[in-house]
């Protein structure tokens, strides 16, 4: 069994870091240029040869690719290997558009799991753990990338998948696992779960690694309390690989980005132009590792900072802030820029649990935000105007949040749809018009 807590790669000098990440991203543009006639014929549309990237300084020359460059080559038009090389696919969920799907050869594979062993073992993971999975297995990276993570530290894997509350619960106890791998929505949702059934007493959670979708600092806490473990995020997305392109460690403060596989850029999404530490842009990352599918300044739409301050840990990998809403599911009402993280943080600073939805609609012109929010069973009152306050309230602290005027509605507790994998926190109705 490998250790996945690699300190000569995750704590190098980043003069180390620099130089494996030049050699492997000539490698890779050569590779990509000789085997992917899509991106070729991009490249050579801005004039750039494979010999014009010597090193990661060289990085800006490069075109991006974006999602639509991945539909336009749909299903197999970016493979840099024969596709019988390769042995597995996933896939994106396609809410908005084509699918994406990635291939992986068995070294990509491996790669990625190394990449989910990562994380687990900075959360705190080890072989003595019995790691409960309950991402979803199937085309979607979640299950199976983190299952194959849990196999590689040793630990006692429960391909769980998603869904099946009672099921879940059941092992949970049973078989005493004491760690969990899920969506943070899905985590929050077991913990509501195991409260109100009394099993607080019957679990030996102490871990967890949750991601897939934003989360705020107050959900975390809220997550730990209610579990009685540590909450860890994790990022990824199936482009790139899947989960584990970024895990937290202990300081819980930003997620170090696997470098030796993935070099991460920030950049203005208007302009492009390539943003130092510290400034707020998209994150793009080309990946200098992989067989099947190596994306080159692939831009991810999320938007976020990096960091490459000292980290207590010992990791010198640079480190991600979770990411702050995404460049297009960004909302714009009446002018104003929203993201569901800062209605979130509102939500949970006043005590409710994650369980809202965002409706936007357009009446002659004029943006409406709509909130349902769920109360507590404690908040829950009869008494109307009791609720009315508690809507005031809540309204006025959006507004100096937001700036804009959001039309709360508490509703009752469970009344909001729960979700196994990603929740669906808006609802966009302007698009329909
Ligand atoms: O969500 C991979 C994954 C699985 C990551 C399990 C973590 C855990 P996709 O379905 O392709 O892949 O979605 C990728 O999800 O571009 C982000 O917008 C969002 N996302 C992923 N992780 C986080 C996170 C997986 N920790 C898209 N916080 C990404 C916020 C996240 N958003």
């Amino acid at each position: 069994m490998g250790n996945y807590y690699d300190s000569a790669k995750e704590c190098a000098s980043r003069e180390q870091i620099k130089a494996w990440q030049d050699e492997h991203l000539a490698k890779t543009v050569k590779r990509v240029y000789e085997n992917v006639d899509y991106y070729r014929e991009k490249m050579q549309t801005a004039g750039i040869e494979p010999g014009d990237i010597r090193s990661t300084d060289d990085l800006h020359l490069l075109p991006f690719l974006t999602k639509e460059d991945l539909r336009n080559t749909y299903p197999y038009g970016m493979l840099a290997v024969p596709l019988s090389d390769c042995v597995r696919i996933h896939s994106t969920s396609g809410t908005t558009g084509r699918r994406v799907v990635a291939c992986y050869t068995q070294n990509d594979v491996d790669l990625w799991e190394d990449c989910c062993a990562r994380a687990i073992v900075a959360a705190g993971g080890s072989k003595e753990d019995i790691v409960q999975v309950c991402y979803g297995y199937g085309l979607f990276t979640g299950g199976l990338g983190l299952h194959g993570g849990s196999h590689k530290v040793g630990a006692l894997t429960l391909p769980m998948s998603s869904g099946n509350t009672d099921r879940q619960l059941q092992f949970m106890c049973d078989l005493q696992s004491t760690f969990l791998c899920c969506t943070p929505s899905y985590a929050a949702f077991l913990a509501e779960s195991i409260n109100e059934r009394g099993l607080k007493d019957k679990i030996k959670l102490r871990s967890g690694i949750f991601g897939a979708e934003a989360w705020s600092e107050e959900m975390r806490r809220d997550i730990e309390e209610q579990l009685g473990i540590r909450a860890f995020d994790i990022y990824g997305l199936t482009e790139i690989s899947g989960p584990g392109v970024a895990f937290e460690c202990e300081e819980q403060n930003g997620m170090h980005i696997n470098e030796d596989h993935f070099i991460a850029e920030v950049i203005n999404p208007e302009t492009g132009e390539t943003l130092p530490d510290g400034e707020k842009g998209e994150l793009v990352f080309t990946s200098i590792t992989k067989e099947a599918f190596p994306l080159l300044r692939y831009r991810t739409k999320d938007i976020c900072v990096l960091s490459h301050e000292k980290c207590s840990c010992g990791r010198t990998f640079v480190k991600m802030t979770k990411p702050m809403g995404r460049s297009d599911d960004m909302m714009i009402v009446k002018g104003v820029n929203v993201f569901p993280s800062q209605i979130e943080a509102v939500l949970m600073n006043q005590g409710y649990p994650a369980n809202y939805q965002i409706v936007i609609t357009r009446e002659k012109n004029s943006d409406k935000l709509e909130l349902d929010v769920e109360m507590t069973k404690e908040m829950f009152s009869d008494a109307l105007s009791e609720v009315s306050a508690r809507e005031t309230k809540l309204i006025s602290a959006l507004k100096s949040m937001l700036g804009i005027y959001v039309d709360v509605h508490l509703v009752s507790p469970k009344s909001i749809e729960r979700s196994e994998g990603k929740a669906k926190r808006v609802i966009d109705k302007r698009k329909l018009y």
